[in-house]
C-alpha cells in the first residue's frame, strides 16, 4: 500500500470534517438552522347573508375560515392554501398564494352533500413551509338555488281590484336567480309557457324572459322559471301567477292576455276621469265609425306601463297611431322615448295633457325635461276654459271642428302649482286651436290651446298633435276624430 494510497482517504475525511465544521450546531449559540413556521386553522361557518358565525351551520357550502402560524426563528411571510378540488387539468394539486389571515369560500359542491377538505400551510421569511400543513374536512350541503321575480316588474300583472290581472301579447318577465352557495354556481336556467313537460334553457346571466305574441296569444296564461346548480340541485318552480297558497295581497291569480287589435291604440291615463272619460272616448270613436277590438285598442293606463320599455315599444309599434289621453298629471314622460321612436319611424301621436312636467327648484320655470309634447313655453295667461268658450281650429286643415269644454275648467287651483292655459308651439310645431278672447269682466286673452306638428314635405298631413287641456272633457269628439284618423293621420 503506497502512503498516497494512506492519504486520500484521511484527506477526504479532513475535508468533511472541516465541512461539518463549519455548520452550526443546534444550541451551541451560533446561526441557528431555520425552523419551519407552524400552521393553525380555526373553522367557522357563516351565514350568507350575515356575518354571524353559525356554529350549527354544516348546511351551507359558503364556510368562513382563519388562520394564523408562528415561526420561532423568523416571521410568516404569506400562506398557500388549497380545496380538495383545487387542481389543474393534469390533476396535480393547485396552490393558492395569500397574505390575509381569514376569508369566506363558496366550496364548488357537485353533489348534495359533499366531503371537502381545506389545508393551509405557512412560508416563512426564509421560504420555509410549514411541513404539516394545518387540514380539515368537513361535510357541507348544498342549498337549492331560488329564484323570485324582480321587484315592481309586474306591476302591469298586479290588479289590486279583481282577480285576472291582463296583459298584451309583448311582456317580458324579469326574475332573479341566486344561490347562497354564490350565484356563480348557478349553471342553468329554464323556463315554460303553460306546459311544464316542456322547458327552454335561457342564456345564462339573462334574468329574463321576453314574450311575444307568437307564445302569447289571447286568453289565459302562466309561466314557470327555475334554476339548477352546480349540484344538479332545482330551486323551487316560480309562477306567474304564482300558485294560490304563495299569492301576496292583491296578486291576482288569473293572467290574461289581451289581442292588439286595429291601427290605432288609445291610453287612457286620468284615473279621476274614467268613469266620465272612458265613455265619452269610446262614444266618439263609435259615432265616426270605430269599433272597439276591431278598429282600435283601448288600454286604461291607469297606473302602470310595463316594467320593460321594449315591451311598451314592441306594443305601439304595432298600431300606425297612438291616442293618450291624461290630465294634471300623466306617465307619458317615461314613454316619452318610446313615442318619439314611434313618430320618427313613422308613427302618429295625438296626446293630451297640461301636466308639463317639473318646474325648476328656483324661479319656476317649467323645464319641459322628459316631455314629448311640442310646446316651446307657457303663455301662462289665462286661468278658465267655460263650456262658453270656442276653442277655434285657427290654422287646422279643414275638416277640424270647433270643439267646447263640457265643463269648466281651471288651473287655478291649488295655488299656483299648475300652469295657466296656453302655450307657444315650439319650432317644429304651429298652433291648432285657440281659445279666442273672452270679454270680461274678468277679461282673458286669447291662447293656443293645441299644437299640430306636419310631416316634413308633406304639411297637409300631420304626425303630432298635441291638446294642452283634458280632451276627454271636450265635445264633438267623434268630428274631431273623423278629421284626425281620416285625414290628418291618413298618410
Ligand atoms: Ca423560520
Ligand atoms: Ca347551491
Amino acid at each position: 500500500m503506497s502512503r498516497l494510497r494512506l492519504v486520500l482517504p484521511f484527506l477526504a475525511l479532513l475535508v468533511l470534517w472541516a465541512f461539518l465544521g463549519c455548520e452550526p450546531k443546534e444550541g451551541d449559540g451560533s446561526r441557528l438552522e431555520n425552523l419551519p413556521p407552524q400552521t393553525h386553522l380555526t373553522v367557522g361557518y357563516f351565514r350568507a347573508d350575515s356575518s354571524a358565525v353559525d356554529t350549527m351551520g354544516l348546511s351551507t357550502s359558503r364556510v368562513g375560515l382563519s388562520w394564523w402560524a408562528e415561526d420561532g426563528d423568523g416571521w410568516v411571510d404569506h400562506y398557500l392554501y388549497r380545496w380538495s378540488t383545487d387542481v389543474d387539468s393534469a390533476g396535480n394539486p393547485v396552490w393558492t398564494r395569500t397574505e390575509a389571515e381569514s376569508d369566506t369560500f363558496v366550496v364548488r359542491l357537485t353533489q348534495q352533500l359533499d366531503t371537502v377538505r381545506f389545508e393551509i400551510r405557512a412560508v416563512d421569511n426564509e421560504g420555509a413551509v410549514d411541513p404539516s400543513p394545518a387540514v380539515t374536512v368537513f361535510p357541507a350541503y348544498n342549498q337549492k338555488p331560488r329564484v323570485d321575480w324582480v321587484a315592481e316588474s309586474q306591476e302591469l300583472l298586479s290588479n289590486t281590484t279583481a282577480d285576472t290581472s291582463w296583459t298584451f301579447g309583448y311582456n317580458t318577465f324579469h326574475f332573479n336567480a341566486w344561490d347562497l352557495d354564490g350565484s356563480e354556481t348557478i349553471t342553468r336556467v329554464v323556463w315554460a309557457l303553460d306546459d311544464t313537460s316542456s322547458w327552454t334553457d335561457l342564456p345564462l346571466g339573462q334574468n329574463s324572459i321576453p314574450l311575444s305574441p307568437l307564445d302569447l296569444t289571447p286568453g289565459t296564461h302562466r309561466v314557470f322559471v327555475k334554476a339548477q346548480d352546480i349540484a344538479q340541485a332545482w330551486s323551487e318552480t316560480l309562477s306567474y301567477p304564482r300558485v294560490e297558497d304563495t299569492l301576496a295581497t292583491g296578486e291576482s291569480q288569473v293572467w290574461a292576455v289581451k289581442p292588439l287589435m286595429g291601427n290605432l291604440l288609445v291610453i287612457f291615463d286620468d284615473p279621476a276621469e274614467e268613469s266620465e272619460g272612458v265613455p265619452t272616448i269610446q262614444q266618439g270613436l263609435a259615432d265616426m265609425g270605430y269599433g272597439l277590438g276591431d278598429d282600435y285598442t283601448f288600454w286604461l293606463a291607469t297606473d302602470w306601463l310595463p316594467y320593460d320599455e321594449q315591451d311598451f315599444q314592441s306594443i305601439i309599434e304595432t298600431f300606425s297611431m297612438v291616442f293618450w289621453f291624461s290630465w294634471k298629471n300623466t306617465q307619458n314622460e317615461v314613454a316619452c322615448d318610446n313615442l318619439n321612436l314611434f313618430m320618427a319611424r313613422g308613427g302618429k301621436v295625438l296626446m293630451s295633457t297640461t301636466d308639463l312636467g317639473r318646474r325648476s327648484s328656483s324661479g319656476g320655470t317649467y323645464l319641459f325635461d322628459g316631455i314629448c309634447v311640442p310646446v316651446d313655453s307657457l303663455t301662462d295667461l289665462r286661468d278658465r276654459i267655460l263650456p262658453s268658450h270656442p276653442l277655434l281650429p285657427e290654422g287646422a286643415p279643414t275638416g277640424y271642428p270647433v270643439l267646447h269644454m263640457t265643463e269648466a275648467i281651471s288651473f287655478m287651483s291649488p295655488g299656483s302649482e299648475y300652469p295657466r292655459f296656453g302655450f307657444t308651439p315650439d319650432s317644429s310645431a304651429f298652433e291648432l286651436y285657440i281659445v279666442p278672447e273672452t270679454a270680461g269682466p274678468p277679461l282673458r286673452p286669447r291662447v293656443p290651446v293645441a299644437a299640430r306638428t306636419p310631416v316634413e314635405g308633406l304639411p297637409a298631413k300631420a304626425k303630432q298633435l298635441f291638446f294642452g287641456l283634458p280632451l276627454h272633457k271636450a265635445d264633438n269628439l267623434d268630428s274631431l276624430f273623423q278629421a284626425v284618423i281620416h285625414d290628418d293621420f291618413n298618410w
